[in-house]
């Protein structure tokens, strides 16, 4: 058999575990993990390379109804990742009720094989798994479920193994020396993000995005200039904190993630800034690069 390739897209409700799945899948931090719902916003890509075979592995925003504008687009970017895809994922947390079918008609737009994965099984017992097994098998009499946990890397490699064996003879569709398709001004965002979502309660992290505006690279260090969006005064009031504390300790967390993953110093200005109704604004949106 020649060179192999294919797109292998991983679906499912929001907090399932899926950017976990696809940092262990691809041995890179590429995806922001938070406990909180709607973390991830884009679909973003992960590349394993290896001279025999190409596997683009896409993470998307987890499975909900939208609300507004943000998550439709959110929404078209699952849909857009179905589409494409040589196998799907999808990855269902062991203790969510799946009493909506929202994630499996999705997956009625594609031919493409399933493999279901039960995840966080270290937060079970051998019952639970036996029986969630037969439930998937019944449901959707999918091509494989496998039971795993992707924080603790359980059954990652048997995961790899299915995956190799079902990809299509195919050239590489990217370079080999490609791991994802976003740049480092994304993952620099995307850290600030990070932060935001952790150390904020509910209504912040979902109203705030994060451009960033100067990305100076240097030998030893990087110059960071980043604004962070709210949709309101107030927010930005909490957000920034009494005599600036909360920024503070956003900055210095983004700034520590930053250096790990760049590998240089880094030097991070943040400023913030307030866009009335930024999520349901469609000039907004197109800025910030959530396509339709
Ligand atoms: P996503 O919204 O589907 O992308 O889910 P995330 O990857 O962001 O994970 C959501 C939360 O579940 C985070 O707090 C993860 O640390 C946690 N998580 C993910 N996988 C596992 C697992 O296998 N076991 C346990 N106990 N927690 C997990
Ligand atoms: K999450
Ligand atoms: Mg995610």
């Amino acid at each position: 058999m020649g060179h192999r390739a294919g797109f292998v897209s991983i679906i499912g409700k929001p907090n399932a575990g899926k950017s976990t799945l696809m940092n262990a899948l691809v041995g890179e931090k590429m995806s922001i993990i938070t406990p909180k719902a709607q973390t991830t916003r884009h679909r973003i890509l992960g590349i394993v390379n290896t001279e025999d075979y190409q596997i683009v592995f896409s993470d998307t925003p987890g499975v909900i109804k939208p609300a507004y504008m943000l998550q439709e687009s959110m929404m078209h970017q699952v849909d857009g990742s179905i589409v494409d895809a040589d196998l799907i994922l999808l990855v269902t947390d062991i203790n969510e009720k799946y009493d909506e079918d929202d994630v499996t008609e999705k997956l009625q737009s594609s031919l493409a094989p399933v493999a279901v994965l039960i995840n966080k099984i270290d937060q079970s017992d051998e019952e639970t798994v036996k029986q969630k097994v037969a439930y998937w098998q019944e449901k959707l009499n999918p091509k494989a479920v496998f039971a795993i946990s992707a924080l603790h890397e359980h059954n990652i490699k048997s995961i790899m193994d299915f995956i190799i064996e079902l990809l299509p003879e195919h050239p590489a569709y990217y370079e080999k020396d490609f791991l994802t398709d976003r740049n480092d001004r994304f993952f620099a965002a995307e850290m600030i993000r990070e932060q935001v979502f952790k150390q904020y309660k509910k209504e912040i992290p979902y109203s705030t995005e994060v451009i960033i505006t100067a990305f100076k690279e240097g030998d030893t260090m990087h110059r960071i200039s980043a604004e962070i969006i709210v949709e309101r005064d107030s927010q930005k009031n909490i957000l920034i904190g009494k005599n600036g504390d909360m920024l503070k300790i956003v900055g210095t967390y983004a700034r520590r993630s930053m250096e790990d993953f760049f590998q240089k110093k880094i030097f991070l200005e943040m400023f913030v800034k307030v866009i009335p109704d930024w999520r349901s604004k469609k000039n907004y949106l197109k800025k910030f690069g959530y396509e339709d």
